[in-house]
């Protein structure tokens, strides 16, 4: 099922220094999602959306989604419905998982900050909330009330005052949610005090947020994951309407060597290949006895879980592996080249080795951090980059729905003195309007 990739010998041990040093990306397991490719359907749909709003909203939801709809925009009461007939235990669970996201995304809140450059002039950096924010959240095989969770605690503690969910039409009649939203998602909106949901999945939802529609105020960002045609219209769409990140199926890698429990690292593994055919499980090991280790006993639970056909896969898929590195240090040189979603380090000193990752989405230290845990309770995000995107990105928080704007307040006298300056530099780029918008403010001027 999951195959073995032999690195051993590759590269010289301690190039861990420099993230993915002497690593060949194209050896590490990783899919390819064609995002190129799904641009061409999106296109029209969301030119149709910008030009019949519901209408065509409503068109795609009999078309994609196998539901007959008479509005977009979910009744109060179907929202209040939804969290009254909560399983409580759920509710609990939901409640506590806001309660540490709330922790960890209230104290990432920035406070505008004032530095004196030069006497008489200072630049201000004040943190700005998006206005209105669109949060997308997927539908269909992925019904995850806590990526409402994840999207919306760290929009409402930055300050976000306009907040609306999408999410797709649900297909099930002679029920009082059919052409809704799932009533997980539903219930966990209303425990969030969200009241503006809309039942639009896919590309249609991204396009309803950009340009709006007769029910829908264009959003000035959106976010949350989705499938590859989410990601293709937030592509399109970019420029028009901010955006997150493309989401990519999840991704989970682990570094381990000896210390590691097999059973553990396997029960991780097939939790995230738990997500999709297309999801991705990488083990980065030194330890031939833990990957043999692992391997059998990914036979016996694979075998255990309910969606094993799905997990099958997900494990046998081009994307998944079992790297086989010379020890932890090229172990950490090959994870910092491949910048996983999430990262568990499961290796002696754990939290010395997760020191020294440089690229990943989320790191989890030691015997007792399970991507799981990081996924529902932990406090953390669980909207990460994926597909290498972690060199350069980061998951969602409270930054993602800010923005900075620099105030710039200098006296008569703090701009004299550095007019030379400014006209210096307008010349070299013969741009000299522009030093003359400083000069035009004194009697005298800069000598050429
Ligand atoms: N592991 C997913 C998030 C999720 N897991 C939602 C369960 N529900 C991507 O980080
Ligand atoms: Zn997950």
């Amino acid at each position: 099922m999951i195959s073995r990739i032999d690195l051993r010998g590759s590269v010289p041990s301690g190039a861990a220094g420099a993230p993915g040093d002497g690593i060949d990306r194209s050896l590490l397991p990783r899919a390819e999602l064609d995002v190129e490719a799904a641009l061409e359907k999106v296109r029209p749909i969301c030119d149709d959306v910008r030009h019949r709003g519901t209408r065509a909203l409503i068109d795609y939801a009999a078309r994609f989604d196998g539901c007959t709809l008479d509005r977009i925009r979910v009744p109060a009461e179907s929202l209040h419905r939804a969290l009254d007939g909560l399983d409580p235990a759920v509710r609990a669970a939901l409640e506590e998982s806001v309660r540490r996201a709330r922790i960890v995304h209230r104290d990432q809140r920035r406070t505008d900050s004032t530095v004196r450059v030069v006497p008489g002039g200072t630049v201000t950096e004040r943190w700005l909330p998006v206005e209105r924010v669109g949060l997308y959240v997927p539908g269909g095989q992925a019904v995850y009330p806590s990526s409402v969770v994840m999207n919306v605690v760290p929009a409402q503690e930055a300050g976000v005052g306009s907040l609306a969910v999408s999410s797709p039409p649900q297909s099930a009649p002679g029920t009082e949610w059919d052409g809704l939203p799932h009533p997980t998602i539903l219930a966990a909106c209303a425990l969030l005090d969200v009241d503006e949901v809309y039942a639009a999945g896919g590309a249609q939802a991204i396009a309803m947020f950009a340009y709006g529609t007769e029910d829908c105020r264009p959003a000035q960002l959106v976010t949350g994951p989705g499938n590859v045609y989410v990601a293709a219209a937030k592509r399109l769409l970019k420029g028009r309407i901010g955006i997150d990140a493309e989401a990519g199926p999840t991704e989970i890698a682990v570094l381990a060597d000896d210390t590691a429990d097999a059973a553990h690292v396997a029960a991780d593994l097939i939790s995230q290949a738990e997500h999709d055919t297309l999801a991705a499980a990488v083990l980065v090991t030194p330890s031939e006895a833990l990957a043999g280790a692992v391997e059998q006993e990914l036979k016996a639970q694979v075998a255990a879980t309910r969606h094993q056909e799905r997990i099958t896969e997900a494990l046998a898929g081009r994307q998944s592996g079992i790297v086989l590195v010379d020890d932890v240090e090229h172990g950490l040189a090959v994870v910092n080249a491949y910048a996983a979603e999430h990262l568990e380090i499961q290796t002696e000193d754990a939290a010395g080795v997760a020191a020294r990752v440089t690229n990943a989405g989320a790191v989890f230290v030691g015997a007792y951090a399970p991507v799981s845990l990081g996924d529902y309770c932990a406090g953390s995000n669980h909207v990460l980059p994926t597909g290498g995107c972690a060199c350069h990105s980061s998951g969602l928080s409270v930054q993602s729905f800010l923005r900075g704007v620099h105030v710039v307040d200098y006296s008569r006298d703090a701009l004299a003195e550095v007019t030379h300056h400014v006209v210096a530099l307008a010349e070299a780029e013969d741009l000299p309007a522009h030093g003359a918008a400083l000069e035009a403010r004194f009697d005298w001027k800069v000598p050429r």
